[in-house]
């Protein structure tokens, strides 16, 4: 029998490089075909959780008073009232609904202050800057997220602000805009209105 010379068994130099540039090759593209997939089933979970901050949002919001005014003016006496029918809100307790949107004196950087609708007006944060909406157990529950919210008079229901049309303007009907940004820089805007009930 013929005493054979044992071959080497293993890989040369070349067959190794040319392996892991080979395995770089197929590693890229599949990390390439399920880097958008990633992302994609990620994107609805964000919608989501933007609707949610938005109801969330809405929901405080909506609670407050319609008005700073609101109740000022006698008991249980809404804003813009006018109790004697003279077309004017000036009569003992009646008073105006605020023409000046926003928090009032005392009310602005802290949020746990606001008590009426407009105080949200021109408020925007880095939702995890806030936190009762955010934080829940003490975790973060919306880190990341974006969020402004514009308040005004839209008594015509045009979407438009009432006073800058007419500085005078202080209608039965407030539009509520809450503008949600989500991690991947999607927006989405929810409104509704709040009636001066
Ligand atoms: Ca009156
Ligand atoms: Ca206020
Ligand atoms: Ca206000
Ligand atoms: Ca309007």
């Amino acid at each position: 029998m013929a005493n054979k010379q044992r071959q080497a068994v293993g890989f040369t130099l070349i067959e190794m490089v040319m392996g892991i540039v080979a395995f770089s090759v197929v590693l890229t593209i599949i990390i390439g075909v399920l880097s958008p997939q990633a992302t994609r089933s990620v994107t609805p979970i964000m919608n989501v959780r933007a609707s949610e901050l938005a109801q969330s949002l809405y929901n405080e919001i909506s609670a407050k008073a319609f008005d700073e005014n609101s109740g000022r003016g006698g008991a249980n006496v809404r804003c813009n009232e006018d109790l004697d029918g003279d077309m004017a809100f000036t009569s003992p307790g009646e008073i105006a609904c605020s023409l000046v949107l926003g928090p009032d004196a005392g009310e602005a950087g802290d949020k746990e202050l606001f008590d009426d609708v407009d105080d949200y007006h021109g408020f925007s944060a880095v939702v995890n800057s806030f936190n009762d909406v955010v934080s829940q157990d003490g975790r973060d529950l919306y880190a990341g997220f974006g969020v402004s919210i514009s308040v005004f008079y839209d008594g015509d229901f045009d979407g438009d602000n009432d006073l800058l049309e007419d500085p005078t303007s202080t209608g039965r009907h407030k539009l509520i805009t809450i503008n949600i940004t989500t991690p991947l820089g999607q927006t989405f805007i929810y409104s509704a209105y709040r009636s001066n009930y």
